[in-house]
């Protein structure tokens, strides 16, 4: 008996992200030292603080336009929740601050809280917190700007370089942050070599219709002229020798170039400048495109874990199963495998219906099989489950 299941895809792809710390603030007067980047450092205890003043405001430069999701607003704990009551929260692209649009109108925030607000999709490159009226004081603790990236398979992936610079990690180019502030910490770079190069694994194969890079802003954006950008299944050489998307000839400070791809095939991108005594950074990285096409299968089958993986009748019944096998990669070798450390958790929805059910369920794995082919790995855990064994690809 085998009973198949789809997985659901578990879509991390809209999580909103919080875009505030990525921008400048300003207020209209500080009191004291109480300046307007404390509502933009994390920490709910720490606030901005105007003189008492007509219309004082707080404005954040985001140096580029998002959509803006929603805006968070956390209110001061220690006394004078009220003085919040009737602020107006504006989202726009006019550096005249108060001339743009209202998202919304706080009415009170308890002591301490963090209210949300939504701004359904509004465009801005400002998003400013205002309070209309004579001897009004502004205090905000923390104030948070989420903007949802749509599609981006780089989206909580893994990436990897060929070397870094201080701490320029390569997860940087894929934290959607275009480092337009702190690019040590929002950018990737490597250090200075020969060939430097750098890698998402998008985790399953998509097909690639286009990257879009984003170069720094803070200075010489001509270092990432000549770099090529390569997608495949390949890891031969670091996945630098699989098919060339494009070359990049220049892209202007802080300017985000899109590259289309035509839908090549790929779980890996690359971004390779060839060379000596070269630097290869890259501030932001997304990928767009179609897939997966390996689709994560979940299979229900009588698999013991002292199984010979060596008898023919195994191997066939296992590759039946194989995503790797249903994408024509015969050369295929089965190995076991320590399992992996806590317990597996799946989701999926279930065949029969078209909708997509989510359930959650935790095995305690016993057993892991690699099936391992050139440069794509398939992993599959197995867990003990009523009389049967769980195979999931
Ligand atoms: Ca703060
Ligand atoms: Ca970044």
């Amino acid at each position: 008996l085998m009973m198949k299941l789809y997985y659901c895809m578990v879509s991390l792809k809209h999580v909103p992200v919080n875009t505030a710390g990525w921008g400048t603030a300003n207020q209209s007067t500080t009191y004291e030292n109480l300046h307007a980047q404390y509502a933009l450092d994390g920490n709910n205890y720490s606030c901005t603080h105007t003189d008492e003043q007509s219309d004082p405001w707080w404005t954040l430069d985001l140096m580029t336009t998002y959509s803006v999701n929603r805006v968070t607003i956390t209110n001061r704990r220690d006394c004078c929740e009220s003085r919040i009551d009737r602020a107006e929260i504006r989202v726009g692209n006019d550096s005249d601050v108060s001339s743009n649009p209202i998202c919304a109108v706080v009415s009170s925030i308890a002591a301490g809280a963090t209210y949300s607000y939504s701004c359904r999709g509004m465009k801005g490159r400002y998003v400013t917190v205002n309070i209309p009226g004579a001897l009004k004081i502004l205090t905000l603790c923390e104030v948070g700007v989420y903007v949802i990236f749509p599609d981006n398979l780089a989206t909580r992936k893994t990436a990897i370089q060929s070397s870094t610079f201080g701490s320029w990690f390569a997860e940087q180019a894929i934290d959607f942050s275009p480092g337009f502030t702190k690019s040590s910490s929002s950018c990737s770079s490597t250090d200075i070599q020969t060939n430097p190069w750098w890698r998402v694994d998008l985790r399953y194969i998509y097909r690639v219709s286009r990257v879009v890079i984003t170069n720094r802003l803070d200075c010489c954006p001509e270092r990432i002229n000549g770099t090529e950008i390569r997608i495949g299944n390949s890891l031969e050489n670091n996945g630098n020798n699989n098919s060339i998307c494009a070359v990049i000839s220049s892209i202007p400070a802080g300017v985000s170039s899109t590259y289309t791809c035509n839908n090549m095939e790929g779980r890996y991108v690359n971004l390779v400048l060839p060379g000596d005594s070269k630097y290869l950074t890259l501030c932001e990285v997304k990928v767009y495109g179609k897939g997966p096409l390996l689709k994560k299968t979940l299979v229900k089958m009588k698999l013991k874990s002292s199984s010979s993986l060596s008898e023919p009748e195994m191997r066939a019944q296992l590759l039946s199963q194989s995503a790797l096998a249903k994408r024509g990669i015969s050369d295929v070798t089965l190995q076991w495998s320590q399992p992996p450390a806590a317990q597996q958790e799946v989701m999926w929805k279930e065949d029969a219906s078209g909708e997509c059910v989510h359930k959650r369920i935790l095995w305690q794995i016993e057993k892991m099989l690699i099936l391992k082919s050139k440069y794509y790995d398939e992993y599959v855990y197995i867990a003990n489950e009523l009389e049967n064994y769980i195979f999931i690809t």
